[in-house]
Order: C-alpha cells, then structure tokens, then sequence
C-alpha cells in the first residue's frame, strides 16, 4: 500500500512533506503503480427515529449475514440493518432509546450497550438471562442521562460476533455542546492480512490494516478554519490505537467532556475505548497516525500509519477552538480500603486467562451494598495489558500504581498496563450483576471475566 509508505515514513513530526515528497514521482525511477485515491471520509449513516414523541428515540436493529467490502476484500460477516459499522444512534441526554433487537443470525445473540449505565435486564448479558434466540426478538428500552461516546455489540459469542462486524455508535450529547462544522465519528478496527478470517492481530500490527468505518485511510476535506471534532471509537478485538496528530486536543473521554482539555504525546485506545478530540486545520494537512503499539505495550519496531487525512484548502488561520463547557476538577481522595480485589493472570501460551485464578462463568460474585461507593483494586500480573470494562456503571480512576491522575477521570473501560496496579471508585449504585472483564475478546472468551453484584 503505496499510501502507507507516504503517510508515514517517519515520527510523524512534518507527514506534510513526507507526503508532498512521496507523491513527485515523475522524477523518480518506474512505479508500478500510481498511488490509490484514498476515498473520502464517511461518517456511518444515521439511524431514523421511528417514534415521533419528543425525548424518544426508536429504532429496530436486524442482524442478519451481511457481505461487505473491508480494506478492498469482500468479507462474509454479520451486519446490522445491512450496514457495517451499524446505524449511528445519537441522541440528547434525557432521551429514552427503543432499540428492537430482530435476530436474523442462525445463532442466538444479545446487544449490550457498552457505556451506558442501564437497568440490569437491558444489559444484553446472558447471565441470569437468555439470549435472544434465533429468529426471536427482544426490545431494549432505557433513559440515557450521561453524555456518553457509547457503542453496541453482541455480549454473546462476542469474540465471534464482534469480529464479523455486529457493532455501532451510541452518541448521547449534551444540548450544551458547541456544534462543529465538521462532526466525525470514527470506528477503528484492526484486520490481519486475511480479514475473512478475523481481526485477531493484536501481535502482528505490521500485517494490520486499520480502518475506519471500514475504509483504509479515508480522507475529509475541509476549508482551513473549520473546526472539527471527532468521536473515535476502538472496536477491534485486540488491536491498540497510539494515536498522535499536529494540534490534536483531547477534549472527551468515554463519559462526555473532559475536566479540561489535554494534549498528549500518544492517545492510547485499547479495545473497548474511546475519546473525542478536536482538530483546528489551518493550511496544513493533519494526518491522524497510530504508532505500534500491542498487547504487550509499545513497540519500538514497524511504523506509524495514517488512519484519517484531514485535508485543507483555503488559507484561513487555525479555529481558535469550540467554546466547550469545561468544569475544571481534581481527583477524588483516595477513601482507602478495599471492597473488591481483581488478580488479572494468564499468558498467550495456554490461552487461559483468570482473574483471581477464575475462569468465567466459574467464578465468586463480589457483592456490595447499593449506594456505598467502593474501591476496586485491579492488579495486573500477566505480561500483557488488558482495557478492564465494568458495565452499568462508570468509575472514577483514583490512582495508577498510586499516583492520581492529574485531573478526575472517569471511564468505563481502562487500559491496565503490564504489572500495573489501579484503584477505581464506584458508585455501586446501579443494583444487579455486572460483567466485569478484559476487552480483548479472545481473552474475556479465554476466562478473563467475572461478576461484580449490587444488591
Ligand atoms: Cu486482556
């Protein structure tokens, strides 16, 4: 891929010219052939809302055997309404969602709605609960009060599932938000060199090809002084995005806004995680590169490739940036003591991975009282990472390995790093049984799961 050599040849510092450079090949020796369009940028399509009561979002999602073209392969997968990535879900904080769940799959399914806090029977979890049976259906209905960069997938044969392609957005924005002239969302996933056979690539990132909304490197043109923001959204099974662009600024995380907006040298999203970032194009293009990066951390081989191109014309300054409404705040202290502890173990040779030295569904249910906020002590001992994710509620980070975060951070999904200690404050105020596991699929399928009780 001609594009990938151009794009990023280097750390990334000057892609402009790099690119500028690799594209004047007159006068260079023969080139087989011309570099390939990069296709323009989509955003997936947006759902209908087939209910036309205010505060109410519905919609019916039909899983069905779908072909569709990744990365210029054909791949038989699994699809929502016919649509990889599914329908875009976006709603106002306070909404209510109706999502019909019609299973067209020959094997039953669920849809868990990853980062919403919902009641424990819209959880889409087969435990304590059937899935929905083939050529069944189910209706999921619940009030979204948190800004949320959400998504939805199957939380049955996830690993499966997920990997042919069962998965959509679910943006909940708060009206107070300043409107961009240019929104993306972005759904990045990981592919080997074979995507019929999966996307299980996590070691092999310089065989990957990453996509967005299933196009290779897309780019979207804008005018110089626009603002764009965009939603980006790991849904690989395995693959980490180390992201880094000129003048990105992080101003969300999985739960809405930032305390205060950050720029990081990397932007690390496991599976499972997401972040919303803003970009001010001046004249110069903005290539939004991920750098290698793997299970077991980052690598110091391979090369960083470009997942969008923001391309500018015009020769307006830089947007000053949107008028977001931060509410600048510092960590919460430290409560001290320990409700529940997580032990994560298991390595790549036996493919058995545990917490606590338990294998999902054989596990002891931590139990904790509703409404007494509790630390959750997650301790990495295996040599990989692992984005542990807690559904029906969110957490706030207190520290890693004992220092704070510099700002209150909460998640739903967060990356623990190799031999990495965390301590995480949780509500416990949303009463039933909640997963809690690794999102590397192969690895919560592997055992890497268990069950956190609110009662
Ligand atoms: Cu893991």
């Amino acid at each position: 891929m001609i594009w990938l050599v151009l794009a990023c040849t280097n750390s990334g510092d000057d892609v402009d010219s790099q690119v500028d450079e690799g594209l004047d090949t007159q006068d260079t020796e023969t080139v087989d052939t011309a570099p390939p369009e990069r296709p323009s940028f989509a955003n997936p399509q947006r759902a209908e809302d087939q209910n036309p009561a205010e505060g109410v979002f519905e919609l019916t999602l039909s899983a069905a055997p779908q072909s569709f073209v990744v990365a210029g392969q054909e791949v038989q997968g699994y699809a929502y309404n016919g649509q990889n990535p599914g329908p875009l879900i976006q709603v106002e904080r306070g909404d209510t969602l109706t999502a019909t769940l019609e299973n067209g799959l020959d094997t039953a399914s669920t849809i868990h709605w990853h980062g919403a806090s919902v009641p424990f029977e819209m959880d889409g979890v087969p435990w304590m609960m059937d899935p929905v049976q083939a050529g069944t259906s189910k209706t999921y209905s619940f009030e979204l009060n948190e800004p949320i960069t959400g998504w939805y997938h199957p939380h049955f044969d996830t690993e499966r599932q997920v990997d042919l392609g069962l998965y959509g957005v679910l943006l909940v924005k708060d009206p107070a938000w300043p409107v961009a002239e240019h929104e993306l969302v972005l759904l990045a996933d990981s592919w080997g060199e074979a995507p019929e056979e999966g996307h299980h690539a996590g070691f092999v990132f310089q065989e990957n090809t990453w996509t967005v909304n299933g196009l290779e490197s897309p780019v979207l043109d804008v005018q110089s002084g626009d603002s764009v923001v965009a939603h980006i959204l790991n849904v690989s099974n395995m693959g980490y995005l180390s992201l880094s662009a000129e003048g990105m600024r992080v101003i969300g995380g999985e739960q809405g806004l930032l305390p205060a907006p950050t720029s990081p040298e990397r932007l690390v999203l496991g599976p499972g995680d997401r972040a919303i970032v803003e970009f001010s194009p001046s004249s110069q293009e903005i290539e939004l590169l991920t750098h290698p990066y793997s299970v077991a951390g980052e690598i110091q081989v391979g090369e960083p490739v470009s997942i969008l191109g923001i391309h500018p014309s015009g020769s307006e300054s830089a947007h000053p940036g949107l008028e977001w409404p931060f509410a600048a705040a510092a960590p919460s202290p430290d409560p001290g003591g320990t409700a529940v502890r997580y032990v994560f173990q298991g390595d790549e040779q036996t493919g058995e991975w545990r917490i606590n030295g338990e294998a999902f569904p054989d596990v002891t249910i931590a139990t904790l009282p509703e409404g007494e906020p509790a630390v959750i002590e997650v301790r990495n001992l295996s040599a990989t990472e692992h984005p542990f994710h807690l559904h029906g509620m969110s957490f706030e980070v207190l520290s890693v390995d004992g220092v704070p975060p510099d700002q209150r951070t909460i998640e739903d999904t967060v990356n623990i790093g190799i031999r990495q200690t965390q301590r995480l404050l949780i509500p416990a105020d949303n009463v039933g049984d909640w997963m809690a596991h690794c999102h590397i699929l192969p690895h919560a399928e592997g055992g890497m799961m268990t069950v956190l009780r609110v009662e």
